[in-house]
């Protein structure tokens, strides 16, 4: 298995760039002050975390940084994410599983970048109500946060500055039929036909109500390792809080109705970590300045508890 030695690296990102809400940003050291490094050393990890990522330096340009075709701030989403994929690269080449604390969900194509480069056979899990697969001509919102999946596939239309000077779509690391989608249920019109186009695999809330999640979860697992009950390839978790039902997991960006229990969303974690492959893992878009203090708290310690499920705590 991918980890035995139990060693992480948590990698706070605090960026919003990718979406127009403030306070995203501050996802990352709300869960650490939480006790989140605390809680993974309980768990047995040895844990690695000096501070931040300091992206000081890039987000004062976001003011300067001008809107290519709809794109909002596509430096400095780029400059972010290029450097993320480094950052990610490098932990997971010395043997430390990478945890992306977020920050918007653009930073997922840093992320998975970075696993990819040393990890070039893993399978993508992508647990969120978007399908965030927009590409510069289909996106709604000019947001990132709703593109990552399209750039990490090199789909149309993203080969586009100053994303393709460092990943060019030509040199894509994903394929279609090695993601797997858990949780959709805000999927834009561009974005549908694209996964049909593609043939990608997306267990939306539809089927988690006809199915169950224990179902939903095997039914993933087996697509991307293409057998029944194999669980041999490595695989990347990108969590976005919003998966969760906005009365689960409230202060975030981008909430709909309808999602993942408390349970859905924990279950989805603890199957993984019961795989034994899993080989990094995301948690994105936890807004702490939304909602009311309550929820905030709420949302914090969903995130913590989502990653300690992830990192092998069980209920008995
Ligand atoms: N997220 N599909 C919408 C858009 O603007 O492209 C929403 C994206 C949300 C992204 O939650 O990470
Ligand atoms: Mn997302
Ligand atoms: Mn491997
Ligand atoms: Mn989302």
């Amino acid at each position: 298995k991918h980890y035995p030695a139990k060693s992480v690296s948590v990698i706070g990102c605090p960026f919003s760039g990718g979406q127009r809400r403030m306070g995203v940003d501050t996802g990352p050291n709300s869960l650490v002050e939480a006790g989140l490094i605390d809680q993974l050393k309980g768990l047995g990890w040895q844990v690695g975390f000096s501070g931040h990522q300091a992206f000081e330096d890039v987000n004062k340009e976001i003011a300067k940084d001008e809107d290519i075709g709809v794109m909002k701030n596509p430096r400095v989403v780029s400059e972010v994410s290029r450097r993320v994929a480094s950052v990610v690269e490098q932990h997971a080449r010395n043997g430390s599983m990478p945890l992306t604390l977020g920050g918007d969900h653009s930073l997922g194509l840093g992320t998975v970048t970075g696993s990819l480069r040393v990890h070039p056979d893993a399978a993508l899990i992508w647990v969120d109500a978007h399908a965030d697969i927009n590409t510069p001509e289909t996106t709604p919102s000019g947001n990132l946060h709703g593109c990552p999946v399209s750039f990490l596939l090199g789909l149309p239309g993203t080969d586009v500055e100053p994303f393709n000077k460092w990943t060019p779509p030509s040199k894509a690391l994903l394929k279609p039929n090695s993601v797997v989608y858990i949780g959709l249920r805000d999927v834009d019109s561009g974005e549908r036909k694209i996964l049909k186009e593609n043939n990608i695999k997306a267990f939306s809330m539809h089927e988690v109500d006809k199915y169950g999640i224990g179902k939903v979860v095997d039914m993933a697992l087996d697509y991307v390792n293409g057998g029944e009950g194999k669980r041999e390839r490595p695989i990347h978790l990108s969590f976005d809080v919003d998966a969760l039902d906005p009365s689960v997991a409230p202060s975030t960006g981008t909430p709909v109705r309808g999602g993942l229990t408390f349970r859905e969303g924990h279950y989805i974690c603890e199957a993984l970590y019961e795989t034994g492959t899993l080989i990094a893992m995301d948690l994105m878009e936890v807004n702490p300045s939304l909602m009311q203090e309550r929820d905030a708290e709420q949302t914090i310690a969903i995130g913590c508890s989502l990653i300690r499920s992830a990192f092998g705590e069980t209920l008995l």
